[in-house]
């Protein structure tokens, strides 16, 4: 299923862009103080999310893996990601924070959130068979840069064009891989590492791209891949092949290099003769 729904991805992602004008009045507005959360590749998408709408000076809006919610903290609402629709802390979150405006973007429209919120918007054509997320984090977060108006055709694009090249050469023989992101790709850049860890049982971490020069490159070698998602700082380059690692940075919209890392898991997953869509110890949706 995944490497399927992998591809499907500009398609998804034309139609998630869509539906942002008219999904308007659902979702938050200009000047709204939110929370997004979600749990594992919802919490990095909602990450992603918060530092575009920060950035796009919409509002203050924090982001929180659902379980670790301030609990108290008081918000104009509170939007939850969500594919499946019954991820536990995302429910006793929502549970809890009733009296707060609260928006759900859910693949499943026959889910419990979906009849718990304020405002539920629906992608069920990003909905997916596979426990691996792919499409549904990349079409709820394109919905929501959308709707901030930081969406073109160009993503899109650049997503065709990731699923067409071929991969970087060499990729596939590395035994440890790196993610580096700003702003905004640091969600990614952590979505990467997850799904390496998910769909190839790849030994992978992700840092802010600065915070990578403090410690944790202490830990670079020769078979190290670090895949910088987004524009580089200057001379992080240099100092990386300085370890002898291998650097990968692409000129692509950084949601579109996700999809190249999501090919790389793949890629990883069948050298190691492993099925991603049957990652060990994982369930579609974890519950309680
Ligand atoms: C959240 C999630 C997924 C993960 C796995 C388990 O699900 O942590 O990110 O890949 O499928 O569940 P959801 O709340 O978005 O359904």
């Amino acid at each position: 299923h995944v490497a399927r729904e992998l591809a499907s991805q500009p398609d998804c992602w034309r139609r998630a862009a869509g539906m942002a004008d008219r999904l308007a009045g659902q979702l938050p507005a200009a000047g709204e103080r939110i929370a997004v959360v979600g749990c594992g590749t919802s919490y990095f998408m909602a990450q992603a999310y918060a530092a575009l709408r920060e950035g796009s000076g919409q509002g203050e809006t924090d982001a929180f893996a659902a379980s670790e919610f301030p609990v108290g903290r008081r918000y104009d609402r509170i939007v939850a990601l969500s594919r499946s629709g019954t991820t536990t802390e995302v429910l006793g979150l929502l549970t809890q924070a009733e009296g707060t405006r609260r928006t759900v973007i859910i693949g499943d429209p026959d889910s419990p959130m979906a009849t718990m919120a304020d405002d539920t918007v629906v992608l069920d054509f990003a909905d997916e068979q596979s426990v691996v997320q792919t499409r549904f984090a990349t079409s709820a977060l394109t919905l929501l840069r959308a709707q901030l108006g930081l969406h073109t055709d160009a993503v899109v694009e650049d997503a065709q064009v990731a699923l067409a090249e071929p991969l970087p050469a060499g990729l596939v023989e590395c035994t440890q891989f790196t993610f580096l992101g700003r702003g905004w790709s640091v969600g990614l850049a952590n979505e990467g590492a997850l799904k390496m860890r998910e769909a190839a049982l790849a030994w992978s971490e992700a840092y802010p791209a600065m915070e990578y020069r403090h410690g944790p490159i202490s830990i670079s070698t020769r078979s190290t891949a670090t895949w910088m998602l987004g524009d580089a700082p200057a001379g992080l380059s240099d100092e990386v092949h300085a370890t002898g690692a291998r650097w990968v940075a692409g000129g692509l919209d950084p949601l579109a290099e996700l999809v190249r890392v999501q090919r790389l898991a793949l890629a990883i997953a069948q050298a190691r003769g492993l099925d991603p869509d049957r990652p060990r110890h994982l369930t579609r949706s974890v519950i309680l």
